[in-house]
């Protein structure tokens, strides 16, 4: 395992909170699946629950800030999010959930990205704490997480897949 692997995936995990992690094969150069993944300023290039996007505050540098909105269906209806980690060389990318009107309190993913076979494929792994709601079960809200994530990481597969095909 990579030491930046474990580094940047171990969470402080407070009793209130839960914590857990989703990986995604894709069949595109880490390259490609980085240069969607590293723009906090289009998380609705891949993210369909983002219905628009707009920084607050920032240039993409650690400490912009961005408000999205989702679309309707989702017990949310915008969230207010700050870079807390850019990384170029490691292909490591992290937010926290700083406001908004949603149930998601305290939320913080890191999303790292590994070059895996040799095939030039890409292995995906985003982790992520999470205040567990009042009236929810650290389950029901690790369920409900990681749905979100694993559509996420599934659209970004297909993104990334039919870019490489078409290059
Ligand atoms: C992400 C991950 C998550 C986003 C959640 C979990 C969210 O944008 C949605 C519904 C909610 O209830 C909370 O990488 C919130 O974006 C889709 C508005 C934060």
């Amino acid at each position: 395992v990579p030491d930046h692997l474990a580094r940047y995936h171990t969470h402080a995990v407070a009793p209130n909170q839960c914590c857990s992690a989703v990986s995604q094969q894709i069949s595109a150069p880490v390259s490609t699946v980085w240069s969607v993944v590293r723009r906090f300023d289009n998380p609705q290039a891949y993210k369909h629950f983002v219905k628009s996007c707009h920084v607050i505050v920032g240039n993409g540098d650690v400490g912009t800030l961005r408000e999205i909105h989702v679309i309707s269906g989702l017990p949310a209806v915008c969230s207010t999010e700050r870079l807390e980690i850019l990384d170029d060389e490691r292909h490591a990318i992290s937010f926290s959930v700083v406001g908004g009107d949603h149930r998601l309190a305290n939320y913080r993913s890191v999303t790292t990205l590994h070059a895996a076979g040799n095939g030039g494929g890409t292995v995906v792994v985003e982790s992520y704490v999470v205040d567990v709601p009042q009236g929810n079960t650290k389950e029901e809200t690790c369920v409900f997480v990681d749905t979100i994530v694993r559509c996420n990481l599934e659209s970004l597969a297909q993104m990334a897949e039919n870019s490489a095909t078409r290059n």
